[in-house]
């Protein structure tokens, strides 16, 4: 594990339809982020936010891309900072912000490390593209664009494309899949653990196969954390609660073997909504979390 902690907070709200995302890298921080890390031993470089336009000040141009080019530009931002920070060999800690702004830290991760596996906590699949989508939402499409399929300008930023290999990803936690997002899921062969396969076979033996696919013939694993993958009773404070998630234990348990692959390289905490959170019980969850993805343990 590095020594410095880097974290970039993106209040982006663009790619989703609900307001308060927004203000997800806010109630991340209030919920002691930078004091529990460095608990930890570890040093904490907070770098402030990414300028994200208001949606007020923009109309919707495409309504199967909304806010396309707002998104696009918070984007090239984004993996320019986190390449930035990659290079002084620091972990990116993305706060969210909704899911799109995984289009953009993935796009800086995969900068440095080239040959890089990725671990997706959803509720969802995010695997739509422009033609498939449902809502026009690009928090649904931001795997796709990692993957290299979808909107031309969303799948080159950074300027290269396909950031990820689909036989090094793994989606963990899913229950709400468009049909049209599972044909692609399918037809790129994606390794997806739903809660069927997490109850059937236990958090520990999917995340035991989920680091294995996503470590081989890698250098380095990013783990994008949507918090809407942890159950509603831990994490009440995300755009589209779904019924039957991931416990906590069972949360805590993936972080505590991520850390001890020892091949995380970064991560995103996203679609924390305070507005409609109790106390901020999510932004909380979201904190706990990553202190055992960093390697806090009761012993
Ligand atoms: C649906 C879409 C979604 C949340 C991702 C939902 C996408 N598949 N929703 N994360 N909260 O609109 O593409
Ligand atoms: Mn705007
Ligand atoms: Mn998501
Ligand atoms: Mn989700």
């Amino acid at each position: 594990m590095k020594k410095t902690v880097s974290v970039i907070g993106v209040p982006m709200d663009l790619g989703q339809g609900r307001r308060g995302v927004d203000m997800g890298p806010y109630a991340i921080r209030y919920a002691s982020l930078k004091e529990r890390i460095e608990r930890l031993g570890l040093t904490v470089n907070d770098q402030g936010n990414i300028n994200v336009p208001t949606a007020e000040t923009h109309d919707i141009d495409n309504q199967k891309l909304k806010y396309l080019p707002e998104v696009t530009r918070v984007s090239e931002d984004l993996a320019a900072k986190v390449a930035d920070v990659m290079a002084d060999g620091h972990f990116p800690i993305i706060l969210g912000g909704d899911h799109s702004i995984a289009i953009g830290s993935i796009a800086g991760v995969a900068q440095h490390v080239k040959k890089l596996g990725v671990i997706w906590f959803d509720a969802h699949g995010d695997m739509n593209t422009e033609d498939t989508t449902p809502s026009g939402n690009i928090h649904g499409m931001p795997l796709a664009c990692c993957i290299g399929i979808g909107n031309e300008t969303l799948v080159n930023i950074g300027g290269y494309a396909p950031k990820l290999k689909p036989e090094n990803v793994v989606i963990v936690g899913a229950r709400s899949i468009d049909p049209e997002e599972r044909e692609l899921i399918r037809a790129h062969n994606i390794t997806c653990f739903t809660m069927h396969e997490i109850d059937k076979l236990g958090i520990a033996k999917v995340m035991e196969e989920a680091i294995r696919i996503a470590s081989a013939g890698t250098d380095g694993i990013h783990l994008s954390l949507d918090l809407d993958s942890i159950d509603p009773d831990m994490a009440p404070g995300v755009g589209t609660p779904v019924l039957g998630g991931v416990t906590y234990r069972e949360g805590h348990l993936a972080m505590e073997m991520l850390f001890q692959s020892d091949k995380v390289v970064s991560c995103d905490l996203v679609e924390v909504n305070p507005i409609l959170d109790e106390q901020n019980k999510t932004a909380r969850t979201a904190v706990d979390l990553v202190c055992s993805l960093l390697g806090e343990s009761t012993m």
